[in-house]
């Protein structure tokens, strides 16, 4: 059976897109790594794997009956992750309708039986990949708001060059 990569995830407008753009050029004159484009940047809720249509209908489903608050995302941290080789820039503190959304979603998903990371929340976007960790701290953000008032499901597709995102529906928060 075919099966499409999925992930739910938030999606930034242009608007947030532009304000990282100032922060990731940043990071690329401090790392060495690969850049993801712009297009790409978004905060991962959660990732599905490969994901078979009938389950996608599953997860349209869920995410259609999900009830949460529009909320602000202050992304006013960066981060390296060594392990994964990822630099980032994310949120020192999950506001609660976000950790609500990410609960709602997690239990009806885990109730359909799907198999999730099960690490706590971590807001961030990936900016850049394979890359280095430095020691020293990476540049501070200017923070920046992000008035978050939808969440999506995104297709993941693996093109020669790296992954590239495809948003495949969105959903507004109340
Ligand atoms: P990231 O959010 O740290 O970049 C699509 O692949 C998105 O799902 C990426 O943003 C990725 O990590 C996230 N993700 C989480 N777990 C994953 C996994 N096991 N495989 C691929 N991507 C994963």
């Amino acid at each position: 059976m075919s099966s499409e990569r999925l992930f739910l995830a938030l999606w930034p407008d242009e608007n947030v897109r532009r304000q990282v753009a100032d922060y990731a050029r940043q990071l690329h004159r401090t790392l060495k790594g690969r850049r993801l484009p712009p297009q790409n940047w978004h905060v991962t809720l959660h990732y599905l794997g490969p994901t078979v249509a009938k389950k996608r209908q599953l997860v349209e489903r869920i995410a259609t009956n999900t009830t949460a608050s529009r909320f602000s995302l202050l992304l006013d941290q960066a981060g390296c992750w060594p392990r994964p080789r990822v630099a980032w820039l994310g949120s020192s503190q999950t506001p609660a309708p976000l950790g609500r959304l990410f609960e709602q979603l997690r239990n009806a998903l885990q109730a359909q039986g799907f198999t999730l990371d099960s690490r706590p929340l971590r807001p961030h976007m990936t900016l850049m990949r394979k890359v280095h960790c430095p020691r020293k701290e990476l540049p501070r953000p200017k923070p920046l708001t992000w008035q978050v008032d939808r969440f999506v499901l995104a297709r993941s597709h693996t093109l020669p060059g790296g992954a590239e995102y495809e948003v495949l529906r969105e959903w507004m928060l109340q």
